[in-house]
């Protein structure tokens, strides 16, 4: 029996057993079962997705952003909105064959824009080169999925289609820790009280992915899901955002009956474009921070866009590689200063506005 045969028979097996608290270790052994045979059949370059072949892109500015939508919803439009990039549109399903980039510039901040060919269902499975178009996905530092108006309850089944290849949306990587040792069993360490988990479980989906002897400490009320995620690996984490598109077709009595959180737009109209812009750069956690001297308050004009959480020394060293070496301490005027000209070390996490001066050994 070849690996796709074993997975549809235990993906039947799954399907019909009872889903319940007395089950729940059994199922989740078959869970996991199921995904190291999709892992190793995805090594084995045999299910045609996956590495080579793909779509290259290069990322490129501070964040990447990657469209996914199904055909004909407006993401080669957004992206001319947003961008002045010339990405082609038409009215057939299609229309972008490739991967089209265009950049973004806002507060400073220089975001990639991923247009890519529109998805259809069975994407996952290969269906219209699916998976290398979804794999894209994979470099996304934000996700922005496009729904039309007329169809805008689509989001649940794009978001499967990105799980479906090991992306994970709007989460954190799970907080378990697994370090493989030469002997001595499994050492399990909660650090977390559990509803799903067990000792038990644990071993036997360790045991399945043919682990014998590991520390594992488990340090949130993790599911089992989670735990097969650490096991396989390979996982991308990324935030995601939702846009209705084509709101100039409906009345805005239509778009309050359908009562979406999804932001409203029309590319084509130009309607909401400023807002998406500002909902981007917040979602990307980009901050800008400034450098100066001790007497003079920073030029704004050319801020340093960052992460959210990015210390003064790792913020330091991205103008000046020598500064890993040489930083000592730094002066922070700003959010998060206590006070103007506060001294703080390296690992002080800098906010949204402040201003820095580096103080060298
Ligand atoms: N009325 C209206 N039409 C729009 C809007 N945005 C896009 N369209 C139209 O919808 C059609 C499809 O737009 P595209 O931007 O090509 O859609 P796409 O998602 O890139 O399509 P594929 O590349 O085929 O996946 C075109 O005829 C556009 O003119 C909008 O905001 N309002
Ligand atoms: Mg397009």
């Amino acid at each position: 029996m070849g690996i796709p045969e074993k997975i549809a028979e235990l993906e039947a097996e799954y399907a019909k057993t009872q889903k319940n608290k007395h089950t729940e270790a059994h199922l989740g052994l078959l869970k996991a079962k199921m995904a190291r045979l999709r892992r190793d059949y995805e090594a084995s370059g045999k299910s045609g997705g996956g590495g080579g072949g793909g779509f290259d892109v290069k990322k490129a500015g501070n964040s990447t952003v990657v469209f996914i939508g199904l055909p004909s919803v407006g993401k080669s439009s957004l992206l001319n909105a947003l961008t002045g990039t010339k990405s082609k549109t038409a009215a057939y399903a299609f229309t972008t064959t490739t991967v089209i980039p265009g950049m973004l510039n806002y507060k400073g901040a220089q975001i990639q824009l991923l247009d890519l060919p529109g998805i259809i269902a069975g994407a996952a499975e290969g269906r219209g080169r699916g998976r290398e178009v979804i794999a894209v996905a994979r470099n996304a530092d934000l996700v922005l999925f496009i729904l039309d108006v007329f169809d805008p309850f689509y989001l649940p089944k794009l978001r499967e289609t990105l799980e479906k290849i090991g992306i994970r949306l709007d989460c954190e990587p799970p907080a378990i820790n697994i370090h493989r040792t030469e002997k001595g069993g499994i050492d399990l360490f909660f650090d977390a009280k559990q509803s799903q988990l067990n000792g038990k479980i644990v071993t036997a989906i360790l045991n399945e992915y043919g682990i014998f002897s590991a520390n594992v400490t488990i340090r949130e009320n993790a599911t089992i899901d989670q735990l097969i995620d650490v096991l396989t690996g390979n996982r991308k984490y990324a935030p995601s955002l939702a846009v209705v598109n084509k709101i100039d077709l409906v009345k805005p009595e239509f778009l309050r009956k359908i009562n979406l959180e999804h932001i409203p737009i029309s590319a084509e109209k130009n309607q909401n474009i400023e807002t998406l812009k500002e909902a981007i750069f917040k979602k990307l956690r980009l901050i800008r921070v400034h450098t100066r001297s001790r007497f003079e308050a920073a030029d704004r004009n050319a801020p340093l866009i960052v992460r959210e959480g990015t210390t003064v020394k790792s913020a330091a060293e991205k103008l000046h590689r020598e500064m890993k070496e040489e930083f000592k301490s730094a002066r922070v005027w700003g959010p998060s200063a206590k006070h103007p000209g506060q001294r703080v070390g390296g690992d002080h996490a800098l906010k949204d506005g402040d201003e820095f001066l580096v103080e060298k050994k």
